[in-house]
């Protein structure tokens, strides 16, 4: 372990614990999955170089000695064109309404961006304390972060601002130090030990779409889903793993598919191994491709991501 990464030895809840979320917001590629992976010390959110990964929202739980703080990880705010767009960024705007604090996440090396005046401008709307996080410091000087620190601040009032590298952790234990002690008095929300709410078929389902993120490219990943049809615990302690990937043409299928079944199968194998290492059990995985042209205007499909269908397209 190096000297920037967060462990947790969780304790029993105190008298006078403290408790509450903190939403953490920005502009899509921000960084805020890799950020709360990096405060929960371990990944709870799929994190890919594309925008438009993250796409409901994600909890992730740190308890310590004196409190536990949920963040909750947002899909990227931008100009919604599509339903599931609308969907996600309903989500990333109705995780800030139920947060305690609202932390906005900004790439410092994009800087002070027409998307991050749209955020800046949401944000002035709504009640909530908010934080400034300047992250990818590894990426810029510290004369031009501090330029945009000031005006960021001066477009809007923020109780604090940290500048840190979620990938490095630089910075990340300050930050979730001032959470930890800002959220309210309460009790916990979480037992001490569990890290996330999202069940092991929706992690499954991420850990598959992070691997087609990644090997899929142009348009065709922002038009699939992935859902997890049946998750079933072996007698012998092994999961089988069945899931569907849907995809809006035959033309996407047959990429998705790839020469022999070539792609699909890379996929599988990404995400079987990444799935055996988080579960630290044998996993079999089945992944099917299925092509539905209208899973984009399908109530089912946005309740399975966890998402509301927005009745506006
Ligand atoms: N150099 C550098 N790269 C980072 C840092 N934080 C995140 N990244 C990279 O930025 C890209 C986007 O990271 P994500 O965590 O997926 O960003 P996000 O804000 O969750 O993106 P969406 O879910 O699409 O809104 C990935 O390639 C990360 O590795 C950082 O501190 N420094
Ligand atoms: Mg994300």
């Amino acid at each position: 372990m190096t000297d920037n990464e967060i462990s947790h030895d969780p304790t029993p809840m105190p008298e006078n614990a403290r408790c509450g979320f903190v939403a953490l917001v920005g502009a899509p590629n921000a960084g805020k999955s890799t950020l709360l992976n990096s405060l929960v010390g371990t990944k709870v959110s799929i994190v890919t170089h594309k925008a438009q990964t993250t796409r409901a929202q994600i909890r992730g739980v740190v308890t310590e000695a004196t409190g536990q703080v949920v963040f909750i990880d947002t899909p990227g705010i931008f100009a919604p064109r599509r339903r599931l767009d609308r969907a996600m960024v309903d989500a990333a705007w109705g995780g800030a309404g139920d947060a305690d604090l609202v932390a906005l996440i900004v790439d410092a090396e994009r800087g002070l961006t027409p998307e991050i005046e749209t955020l800046l401008a949401g944000l002035d709307k709504i009640p909530h304390e908010k934080l400034l996080v300047l992250n990818k410091i590894d990426l810029i000087a510290r004369e031009k972060l501090l330029a945009l620190a000031e005006r960021l601040n001066a477009a809007l009032r923020f109780e604090r601002t940290f500048m840190i590298s979620a990938l490095t952790g630089d910075g990340v234990r300050d930050f979730l130090d001032f959470c930890l002690v800002r959220i309210p008095l309460g009790p916990w929300h979480f037992p001490e030990d569990q890290l996330t709410d999202l069940t092991l078929a929706l992690t499954a389902a991420e850990v598959t779409r992070e691997k087609l993120f990644l090997r899929i490219h142009d348009e065709i990943p922002y038009n699939t889903t992935v859902e997890t049809e049946k998750f079933t615990i072996n007698k012998d302690g092994s999961y089988r793993i069945d899931q569907v990937i849907y995809v809006t043409r035959d033309t996407h299928k047959k990429i998705v598919l790839g020469a022999g079944g070539q792609t699909i199968k890379a996929i599988g194998a990404d995400a079987r191994a990444e799935l055996m290492q988080m579960y630290e059990v044998p996993v079999h995985l089945f992944l099917f491709v299925k092509v539905r042209e209208n899973w984009g205007s399908d109530p089912e499909r946005y309740r399975e991501m966890g998402l509301e269908f927005p009745h506006q397209k």
